[in-house]
């Protein structure tokens, strides 16, 4: 008696699919209070291919939907402990459930209760007896949009991916740009950018900033007799040197070639010579060996500070260290002046 009073005419259910459109297998949620109706329902769309589970009111409903979200729903209206539209309601608080298509069973057609329906975020209504024809034409509507919604979500994780994956090589090529091959260190670019923030942090904190320019000597000549590799082996280990003379804060960059520049903030004149001092001393005291001969390197280094009232901008801070190198090359190199 069941079984016509809600599927009057036939039981089988219409192809969910028209055309040549792809058949689109759909994650159902059915509930209702009623035992048969839920098993008819089920056995259906089951056979339509369809994959079917079933609650037995609003409550066991949102426990089901936790564990498989449905992409669709029907949900009868009248049943005890949480009713449909108290369940749908329910459902649309949660954001990621908006998108689940909800249908909502009713005995009356009534306008008002159709009103009330689609205001708690029902999709679309089946009156009852539900014909199957008319199940299957409105379950093809519900299908194309689940169809397209989850399409567009696809797309949109593929763009955050691709924007994402952007973002990384983009971050990897700046710092690519920024960063010196052989030795690892930020380059001249970087150098100069960053000479401009730690000046500029240096007036706001009215803390001395202080530089050194350092420059291998007669490094041509090591080049000569030992040839480039020999060379770019003897530039690491200054650069090595370089790194433990200098503390934390200090930023040490390749300016290119054989020259470097030591950033100090925080540092005043006298404390930036004492730790020239100690970086050309620990240069000096290198010992390369190739091919049975020993390699030995020295360094020149000019330091200046901004705490000079002449020095009025990070570039002159740099072309006062640079004359001071030029000095200290002038006095026969291996020296520092300050
Ligand atoms: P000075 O004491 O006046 O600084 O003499 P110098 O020979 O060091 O100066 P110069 O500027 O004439 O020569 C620098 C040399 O450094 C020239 C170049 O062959 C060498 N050089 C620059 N970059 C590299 C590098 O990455 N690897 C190697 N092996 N040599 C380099
Ligand atoms: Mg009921
Ligand atoms: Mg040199
Ligand atoms: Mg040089």
């Amino acid at each position: 008696l069941r079984a016509t009073q809600l599927l009057p005419g036939t039981m089988d259910v219409p192809a969910m699919t028209s055309g040549t459109a792809q058949f689109f297998k759909l994650r159902i949620l059915l509930v209702d209070d009623d035992r048969t109706i839920l098993l008819l329902l089920k056995t259906m769309l089951s056979n339509a291919g369809h994959e079917v589970e079933t609650a037995r009111n609003g409550v066991e409903a949102l426990a089901m939907v936790e564990k498989i979200t449905p992409q669709l729903i029907i949900s009868d209206w009248m049943m005890p402990e949480m009713d449909g539209i108290a369940f749908c309601r329910k459902l649309r608080e949660n954001p990621a459930w908006r998108s689940i298509y909800v249908f909502i069973v009713t005995a009356q057609e009534s306008v008002d209760r159709l009103v009330e329906a689609f205001e708690a975020g029902v999709d679309d209504y089946l009156t009852k007896p539900i014909n199957s024809k008319v199940l299957g034409a409105r379950l093809r509507a519900g299908q194309r949009v689940v169809q397209l919604q989850e399409e567009l979500a696809f797309d949109r994780q593929q763009l955050r991916e691709f924007a994402e994956e952007l973002a990384t090589s983009n971050h990897r090529l700046q710092q690519l740009a920024l960063t010196d091959v052989l030795t690892g260190l930020p380059n001249r670019r970087y150098a100069i950018d960053r000479m401009d923030q730690e000046w500029a942090l240096s007036k706001r904190v009215q803390r001395p900033l202080s530089c050194m320019m350092v420059d291998i000597d007669r490094f041509k000549s090591i080049n000569d007799t030992f040839g480039h590799k020999v060379g770019d082996e003897a530039l690491k280990h200054v650069v090595h040197a370089l790194r433990s003379s200098s503390r934390k804060q200090d930023v040490i960059c390749r300016l290119g070639g054989e020259e470097f520049l030591v950033i100090c903030p925080d540092t005043s004149l006298e404390q930036a010579w004492q730790q020239a001092e100690r970086l050309r001393q620990q240069v000096e005291a290198l010992k390369l060996n190739t091919a049975g001969k020993q390699i030995q390197m020295t360094v020149s280094i000019g330091v200046s500070s901004n705490a000079d009232t002449e020095i009025l901008s990070p570039d002159m801070l740099m072309q006062q260290a640079d004359r001071r190198l030029y000095a200290a090359k002038s006095a026969g190199r291996n020296r520092t002046v300050s």
